[in-house]
């Protein structure tokens, strides 16, 4: 069960945010509109939601997931591989700090976006991407381990993070897309594998039995209710374009 999220506010520098996506620059008043709905849908859930302001030095600081990994026992400040987001990093853990007295990071030596972590139950699935290296994904072990957790490394070659193809949806259910579908490291749970025409909502959030599916999918809404879930969709069009998708837009404890 979760309590909190954590989100940022987008901010009108998001227009020069990351992004392979060749889907357009997104529409800043439709951005916030969604970013609205999504903090609507959280409160839905169950959960109290904690709203920090747009940082416009930050184009893609909407996307908190990335910075910080919010565990039962610790938190965990990463060190992102993009560049350009690495000064969100102290803005994270100025929100943090409220909710837990000792917070554990990520050195400089190291690589980690959390958007690249998935988390089932104890044990956390940590993609090695252009964004995450074996560096960081083993400091982040030891620091894991040190709190009576654990992970483990997932070669992984084609998603941006390892959560724009995967999201656990809790009873052993995990939605699969792409390299996912056949990825030897999950080959123990019910894959639910998303069309390829699909793809971005394989990125869906479980919060407290309901699923969170981007708006415009059908089919993977309909598989996932046939799992016998709630769901609840949410527009996402103008983070789509900057490669973002619903997870990465709230830190969920
Ligand atoms: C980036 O490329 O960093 C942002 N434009 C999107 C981040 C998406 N985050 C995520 O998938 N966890």
């Amino acid at each position: 069960m979760f309590t909190r999220a954590i989100v940022r506010k987008p901010c009108l520098a998001m227009l020069s945010g990351i992004t392979e996506a060749d889907m357009g620059f997104p529409d800043y008043t439709l951005a916030c509109a969604q970013h609205n709905d999504y903090i609507s849908a959280l409160k839905e859930c169950g959960l109290q939601v904690t709203e920090l302001p747009a940082i416009e030095d930050y184009p893609d600081s909407c996307f908190v997931e990335d910075v910080a990994l919010l565990t039962r026992q610790c938190a965990i400040l990463t060190h992102p591989g993009a560049l350009s987001r690495r000064g969100e990093v102290s803005h994270i853990e100025d929100a943090i700090k409220l909710f837990y007295p000792d917070i554990e990071r990520i050195d400089l030596t190291g690589h980690v976006e959390a958007g690249d972590i998935m988390m089932i139950d104890d044990h956390f699935y940590i993609g090695l991407s252009a964004r995450t290296n074996v560096k960081g994904a083993a400091q982040l072990i030891k620091i894991l381990v040190k709190h009576n957790l654990s992970g483990s490394m997932v070669e992984m070659s084609e998603l941006l993070h390892l959560k724009t193809g995967l999201s656990y949806l809790e009873n052993n259910h995990l939605l699969t897309f792409g390299e996912m579908n056949t990825h030897p490291d999950f080959s123990q749970f019910n894959r639910i594998k998303i069309d390829e025409d699909e793809g971005y909502a394989a990125n869906s959030v479980w919060i407290n039995g309901t699923v969170l599916v981007p708006k415009g999918f059908p089919k993977a809404l309909h598989a996932i209710q046939q799992l016998g879930y709630k769901t609840r969709e949410v527009a996402m069009s103008e983070f789509q374009k900057l490669d973002g998708g619903l997870s990465c837009l709230s830190l969920r404890f």
